[in-house]
C-alpha cells in the first residue's frame, strides 16, 4: 500500500512488523537405547496427531539416524508439544528426549 505521508518509511516499517509471519520452530525427537519403539509411536500419534504409519516412519528415522523432525510450529505450540513429550516420558520413566530449534 502507498502512503502519502512525509514519514512513509516508518509507516512501511510498522506495517512490515505487523504482518511479518511469526518465527517458527522445529520440534525434534532424539534417539536413545531404552525407550520402547511402541511408546515413541504412541507419543507421536497423541502429541502430534500423526497416523500410526506416519508415526512409525518418524520413529524409525530417529532410531536409525539419531534425530527426527516431529513438525514445525509457532513458539508457543512447539513449547507445549516439547513439554507434553517430556511429561509423558517422565511419567513412564523413559529417557526419551525432545527439543526445538528455529526452523
Ligand atoms: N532406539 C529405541 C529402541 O531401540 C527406539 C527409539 C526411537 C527411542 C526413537 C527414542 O526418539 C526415539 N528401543
Amino acid at each position: 500500500m502507498i502512503h502519502d505521508t512525509p514519514d512513509h518509511d516508518s509507516v512501511i516499517e510498522i506495517e512490515r512488523q505487523a504482518t511479518k509471519p511469526p518465527p517458527m520452530y522445529r520440534v525434534l525427537l532424539l534417539n536413545d537405547d531404552y525407550t520402547p519403539m511402541d511408546f515413541v509411536v504412541a507419543v507421536l500419534q497423541h502429541v502430534f496427531g500423526m497416523s500410526r504409519e506416519q508415526a512409525t516412519q518418524v520413529m524409525l528415522q530417529v532410531h536409525r539416524t539419531g534425530l527426527g523432525s516431529c513438525g514445525v510450529f509457532t513458539r508457543e505450540i512447539a513449547d507445549t508439544k516439547v513439554a507434553q513429550v517430556l511429561e509423558l516420558a517422565q511419567a513412564h520413566q523413559h529417557p526419551l528426549q525432545c527439543t526445538m530449534e528455529p526452523a
